[in-house]
C-alpha cells in the first residue's frame, strides 16, 4: 500500500442537545476528518476524536491539525507500507498526539480493508457481526431532565446507560436515578472531577450496584485510583488514564482498573487498541468502546473495533440520530429495539461519505502530498 495523498478537512457539526461533563459543556462539535488516497486510486477515511479544546485531554482540534500537517502527514506520505498495522511506526518520531495519530492510522486501515473488499471489523479480526449498545447521558439542567432522558433511552432499548456526575451532582443524582429505576445496568464516569479526598462519597455510591466508576480520579494518575479501589466494592473503570497497552498492563498490574474503556482516538489507532484488547483478555480485564461524540466516521470505527473479542460489555457507541440531525455517512448509524449495532457487510467502514454534505461543512481544507 502506497499512500499518495492525506487531505485534512476541518467540519463543524451541531449537536442536537448539548453535551456536558465535568470538564465542560459542548454544543457544537468541530471535527477533524482525514482522507487518505493511495497510488492505485483508492481512499479511506479518519476521524480525530480531539476536542474542541484541551479539556478532556491535552489534544484538541487545533494541535491536532498542526501536527497532522507539519509533521505526521508527511511521514506516511510517498511511504509503501505492507500493511495498515505499520502506519503507527512511520510516525513513531512523533511522541504523543494520538489522537492525531490516529485519524491518519484509521483511515488506512479503512482503504486496506477496501482494498482488500473486506468489512473492516473482519480485517481487524472481529469476533461478532453485532455489538451491545449502550449510552453516556451528560449532565442536565435539572435532576427531572435527566430521569425523562433515561427513561427515554431505556424505551429505545439501550442495554445500560452512563450518566455523567460532578461534585454537586452525584449522589443525590445517583439516589434519583435508583429509586425511580432499581434494576438497569448503570454507571457513572467522573471525568477526574474528584480526589482520594472523596473516597467516603465512593463508599456510599457503593449501595447503588453500579457496574463501575468512570475515571473517578486525575486524569493522569494510576496510582490514586489503586488506592480508591482497595477502598470501594464498585469496580472503577479507567478512560483518561490509559494510552497504551502498557498503561493497561500497570493498570491491570497495580489494581487500577477492573475494567478498561477503549477509545481508539486515546490509544492512538486500530493497531494500538487491538493491543489494548489483547491485554486486558490475556487478563480477564473487560474491555468496551468508548465514545467522543464523533461523526458517523468514528462512530463506524468504533462499531468495527467493538467487535474484538474482548469487548464484553455495551460501550457508548450509540445511534447517530442521538447526535446529529444528519450525519455524513450514510446509512447513519442506527440500533435495534435490543440495544445493538450490527457491523456492516460492506468493505471498510461500510457506509459512504456524503461528501456533498461534508464540503457543506467543511470550514478549511489541506492537501498533504
Ligand atoms: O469520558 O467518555 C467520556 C464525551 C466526550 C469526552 C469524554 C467522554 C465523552 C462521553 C460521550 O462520555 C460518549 C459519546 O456519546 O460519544
Ligand atoms: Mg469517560
Amino acid at each position: 500500500m502506497l499512500i499518495s495523498t492525506v487531505e485534512l478537512r476541518e467540519i463543524r457539526l451541531p449537536l442536537i442537545h448539548f453535551f456536558e461533563t465535568s470538564f465542560g459543556r459542548t454544543t457544537e462539535r468541530s471535527i477533524l476528518l482525514v482522507r487518505v488516497r493511495d497510488a492505485d486510486g483508492g481512499e479511506g477515511w479518519g476521524e480525530c476524536t480531539a476536542g474542541e479544546g484541551p479539556f478532556y485531554c491535552d489534544e484538541w482540534t487545533e494541535t491536532a491539525w498542526s501536527t497532522i500537517a507539519k509533521f505526521l502527514g508527511g511521514m506516511v506520505v510517498g511511504r509503501e507500507v505492507p500493511g495498515a498495522e505499520r502506519i503507527w511506526g512511520l510516525m513513531r518520531s512523533v511522541r504523543g498526539h494520538r489522537m492525531a495519530k490516529a485519524a491518519i492510522e484509521t483511515a488506512c486501515w479503512d482503504l486496506e480493508a477496501k482494498r482488500l473488499g473486506l468489512p473492516l471489523w473482519k480485517h481487524l479480526g472481529g469476533v461478532r457481526a453485532e455489538i451491545a449498545s449502550g449510552v453516556s447521558i451528560g449532565i442536565q439542567d435539572t435532576p427531572e431532565a435527566l430521569l425523562e432522558k433515561i427513561e427515554c433511552e431505556l424505551a429505545a432499548g439501550y442495554q445500560r446507560i452512563k450518566i455523567k456526575i460532578k461534585p454537586g451532582w452525584d449522589l443525590q443524582i445517583v439516589e434519583r436515578v435508583r429509586e425511580r429505576f432499581p434494576s438497569i445496568s448503570l454507571m457513572v464516569d467522573a471525568n477526574s472531577a474528584y480526589t482520594l479526598a472523596d473516597v467516603q462519597l465512593f463508599r456510599e455510591l457503593d449501595r447503588f450496584g453500579l457496574m463501575m466508576i468512570e475515571q473517578p480520579l486525575a486524569y493522569d494518575d494510576m496510582f490514586d485510583h489503586a488506592e480508591l479501589q482497595r477502598q470501594i466494592a464498585t469496580p472503577v473503570c479507567l478512560d483518561e488514564s490509559i494510552h497504551s497497552s502498557e498503561d493497561a498492563r500497570h493498570a491491570i498490574r497495580i489494581g487500577a482498573a477492573k475494567v478498561i474503556n477503549v477509545k481508539l482516538g486515546r490509544v492512538g489507532g486500530h493497531a494500538q487498541a487491538q493491543q489494548v484488547e489483547a491485554v486486558c483478555r490475556r487478563e480477564n480485564i473487560p474491555v468496551w468502546c468508548g465514545g467522543m461524540l464523533e461523526s458517523g466516521i468514528g462512530r463506524a470505527h468504533n462499531i468495527a473495533m467493538s467487535t474484538l473479542g474482548g469487548f464484553t460489555l455495551p460501550g457508548d457507541v450509540s445511534a447517530s440520530s442521538r447526535y446529529w440531525s444528519e450525519d455524513i455517512i450514510e446509512p447513519p448509524v442506527t440500533v435495534s429495539a435490543n440495544g445493538t449495532i450490527r457491523a456492516p457487510d460492506k468493505p471498510g467502514i461500510g457506509s459512504e461519505v456524503d461528501l456533498a454534505r461534508v464540503d457543506e461543512l467543511t470550514v478549511r481544507k489541506e492537501m498533504i502530498g
